[in-house]
């Protein structure tokens, strides 16, 4: 049912966010009969895919596979051009999506939630945006996406630099041409790494400052060969289910061999093979990768290895090869960032031991020198898993703030509820396998999973659920312990809160995919163990 006036008007459910979980969100309520409403803070649909239009943003995760799978026509009707898409193309099929499904007329644009409270007596919640509008919904799904908080560092002098600088995340709709500037690019992830070769061959000169150097696989991308997308169309639904049992919801291959149990040579045969094959699959050698450090030195030395192949200036490539775990932070998959650094225009700067002091008016000054600049890239990440929740007012019963439940780190039951804030759910929340999947069917699960409660509660005359404090604290004991059994910990990644200065240090995705799936089918197969309705 639309909703004509979102002013004081009761609705079913309010979802916050019109990225590929909030608009499959609205889709099943809909499909439901519930009366929904979509804020958005953006001007359009896609989240990530929205924001992210820097210089060479491209998806990590096959298309074949990145894309959803609710609707047999929609996934037989739409073609991918290449085998990684690009940004543009992943936002023109958010709005093929949306529009296909005439989702927009009940997506409010260019609105923000700012609070959302818990009505104890009316057992509704209480949503208010920065439009002054006010929505009174039954139930709350946060799909505010898992890296959609920019992590902008607050540098001194900000303010007093005479050129312009950007987000990654937040990147001008209308693109940014760096012909003829001197650039600064802060930051070696995923999106510094997509970007750097490709404002490298635009710009006057590219400066790059790195804290921490980071792994790279190639991607090898190509555009997609028609006869493998017909094989594929027409072995979707099996394919879309081998994917399942994977461990990242991916159908690349993990094989099932344990590191030790195979002599050396045949290891390093094994990484140069997948190395040709380019992507996530590198890390798919030994099922154990993520958990035996011997293991991960060998993965990691082959990398370092191709690093100091590629890069002709030794020193260079010695500063860009990382000592931490492989797959620890999470891989980068890139299109000729190595190589770039061997082009006359582009440097590096280390500043692991000499972070950047301030900007000024004409750059930035780091280990006591000035870098003069005409644009400067932060490239700088998100405030990952927690930050976008934690930037709107949320309050449970008896007005308890979820940044002060979360104070010391987000609790949840498996990602998607937490005690003191009923039928208030998180599509792919912290606590959940999430980031550590492909997003897209983990997404669906999520939304589907919700829709299954509320029709249950429904189904049942009840108003409200929400986790029992025991299955939650059992659930995070869990999590740590799952966590804490493997190499992820090591290092200092966004998975762990580590790049926001002053953020709890807890690891917030929960690996523990496909079994994940199963449990909460167990759970809803029980009637929903672990949560309390009313
Ligand atoms: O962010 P990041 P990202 N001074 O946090 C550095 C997804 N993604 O946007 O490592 C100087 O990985 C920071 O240094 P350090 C993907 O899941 C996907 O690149 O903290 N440097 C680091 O080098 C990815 O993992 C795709 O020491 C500072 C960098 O900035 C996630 O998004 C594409 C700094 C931030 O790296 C995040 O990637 C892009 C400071 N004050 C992104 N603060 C796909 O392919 C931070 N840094 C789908």
């Amino acid at each position: 049912m639309a909703v004509d006036r979102v002013e004081d008007a009761t609705v079913d459910i309010a979802i916050v966010g019109a990225g590929f979980a909030g608009m499959y969100m609205l889709h099943r309520a809909r499909g439901m009969g519930l009366r929904a409403v979509v804020f958005e803070t953006g001007d359009g649909v896609g989240g990530t895919w929205h924001w992210n239009r820097y210089p060479g943003a491209r998806c990590d995760v096959e298309s074949m596979e990145y894309s959803y799978q609710f609707d047999e026509e929609l996934q037989q009707d739409w073609s991918w051009s290449e085998r990684f898409a690009a940004q543009p193309e992943i936002l023109r099929y958010a709005n093929h999506v949306a529009d296909r499904f005439d989702l927009k007329r009940d997506i409010r644009f260019e609105t923000k939630v700012t609070a959302a409270h818990f009505d104890d007596a009316a057992e509704l919640w209480r949503v208010s945006t920065d439009k002054g509008d006010t929505v009174a919904a039954t139930h709350l799904v946060m799909a505010t996406g898992c890296l959609s908080s920019a992590n902008v560092p607050h540098f001194e002098g900000m303010e007093e630099f005479g050129g312009d600088w950007y987000h990654t995340g937040r990147w001008p709709k209308d693109g940014v041409d760096f012909t003829g500037k001197r650039v600064a690019v802060i930051g070696t992830g995923s999106s510094a790494i997509q970007s750097i070769p490709v404002i490298a061959r635009q710009a006057q000169h590219l400066t790059v400052f790195q804290r921490t150097p980071n792994y790279a696989v190639p991607a090898h991308n190509h555009p997609v060969d028609p006869e493998r997308e017909a094989w594929f169309k027409a072995n979707y639904s099996e394919l879309r289910e081998k994917a399942k049992q994977g461990r990242s919801g991916q159908l690349y291959s993990v094989r099932d061999v344990t590191w030790g149990s195979e002599p050396l040579e045949t290891a390093k045969a094994e990484f140069a093979r997948r190395w040709d094959l380019g992507g996530f699959s590198y890390l798919g050698a030994y099922i154990d990768l993520l958990v035996n450090k011997e293991g991960n030195d060998v993965a990691a030395e082959f990398v370092r290895d191709k690093i100091r192949e590629t890069v002709k200036d030794p020193k260079t490539a010695e500063l860009l090869c990382p000592t931490s775990v492989i797959g620890c932070k999470r891989l980068c998959v890139d299109t000729g960032y190595f190589e770039t650094y061997n082009r006359d225009n582009v440097a590096l700067v280390d500043i692991s031991k000499a972070p950047i002091e301030r900007l000024t008016e004409r750059g930035l000054i780091t280990g006591g020198r000035e870098y003069d600049f005409d644009a400067i890239v932060f490239a700088t990440g998100f405030d990952a898993m927690t930050g976008s929740l934690n930037r709107i007012d949320i309050r449970g019963r008896g007005g308890l703030p979820l940044v002060e439940k979360w104070e010391a780190g987000p609790r949840t039951y498996l990602g998607l509820t937490t005690v003191g804030f009923p039928n208030l759910f998180l599509i792919t929340g912290p606590g959940s396998p999430s980031v550590l999947t492909n997003m897209l069917p983990t997404i669906e699960q999520h939304v589907d999973y919700v829709s299954d409660i509320i029709d249950h509660l429904r189904a049942h005359g009840q108003n409200t659920i929400e986790p029992e404090q025991d299955a939650e604290d059992a659930w995070v004991d869990h999590v740590n312990q799952i966590a804490g059994g493997t190499l992820y910990p090591s290092c200092n990644s966004w998975y762990l809160g580590a790049n926001v200065p002053g953020k709890p240090r807890v690891f917030m995705p929960y690996p523990g995919f496909p079994a994940y799936v199963k449990k909460c089918q167990e759970i809803a197969a029980s009637g929903y163990a672990g949560f309390r309705k009313g």
